[in-house]
């Protein structure tokens, strides 16, 4: 299967780094990236060990069976506008945030789009290399819910690649609980900066319950069957299972660049979810004073 990867960050390079062990993999990252994986390959360090060597651009290629779209979620529009100019009939999306697919959908006409969470635990170490930093789970699915061809095939070729996956008919229930955990560890974890295991214990994890409990009223307010106690117990079992790891916004502000707080804090922000709202302008704030919210 010819896959491109649309946005090879940290999780992108490593989902599609995983899949080139099997599949015809196309890597659309920056140019720094793409060099050095034409150059000698891409090395996966860590939980997962390998080289493989993907094709790599900084532009999409003309037509793939499948598109992953790993783009961070400020980036969906523009990332949907240019998948409208390549020939592939199914996208997958796995991003942080809830509306992504319908973003993409809304410029993919007589396109599938998928909806997809990953648990896997990626940082990319430079050019060309990628740690795996916990073997987590993709789980993939109808983005209306129910069942799929398209994520049936998609499911089928992340097996053969042997990436850890679940084709699941509950996908909006999962995206909203994928959100509960990344609006209880990620804000939390980039402003005090710590990793995601400092999150056990109060105060931090007092913060992320109530952060992971305000999404649960929110998604039930959205017909979404998201109980609080789940919200809070997948926050517990991500921050024990990723506890060395460093969140995605960590990462990103360590690296000085934009975050994905409109997204995932931001989203649900407002006079009923004012934990969410004070840790989105925390980092909107932080944003500002490093002029990143231009763009
Ligand atoms: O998805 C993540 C992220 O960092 O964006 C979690 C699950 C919190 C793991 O770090």
């Amino acid at each position: 299967m010819d896959v491109v990867v649309f946005g090879a960050g940290s999780l992108g390079s490593l989902v599609g780094g995983l899949l080139a062990r099997e599949h015809d993999v196309t890597l659309v990252g920056r140019a720094a990236h793409v060099e050095r994986v034409r150059a000698s390959g891409l090395r996966i360090e860590g939980e997962v060990e390998a080289t493989v060597h993907p094709a790599a651009r900084t532009t999409l290629p003309a037509r793939a069976d499948l598109a992953l779209v790993t783009v961070k979620s400020f980036d969906t529009e523009r990332a949907a506008r240019a998948l409208a100019r390549c020939d592939v009939p199914t996208v997958l999306s796995l991003q942080n945030g809830l509306d992504n697919e319908a973003t993409l959908a809304a410029h993919l006409d007589g396109r599938t789009v998928l909806a997809g969470t990953c648990t896997y635990g990626a940082r990319l170490l430079g050019p060309g290399r990628v740690a795996c930093t916990g073997v987590g789970e993709v789980a993939l699915g109808a983005r209306e819910g129910g069942p799929s061809v398209a994520a049936d095939r998609t499911g089928r070729a992340f097996e053969r690649a042997g990436v850890e996956h679940v084709v699941a008919e509950d996908m909006p229930r999962r995206v909203w609980e994928k959100l509960a955990v990344n609006a209880g560890v990620n804000a939390a974890t980039a402003l005090a900066r710590v990793p995601n295991g400092a999150l056990s214990d109060p105060p931090g994890r007092d913060v992320a319950h109530a952060a992971a409990r305000e999404v649960a009223q929110s998604a039930r307010g959205e017909g979404i069957d998201l109980t609080e106690a789940r919200a809070v117990a997948s926050v517990d079992r991500v921050v024990r299972a990723t506890a060395s790891n460093r969140s995605s916004m960590l990462q990103d502000v360590e690296r000085g660049t934009r975050t994905e707080i409109d997204a995932i804090n931001g989203r649900i922000a407002g006079p009923d979810a004012p934990v969410n709202a004070t840790l989105a302008a925390l980092v909107r704030t932080w944003e500002d004073a490093e002029g990143l919210r231009e763009s």
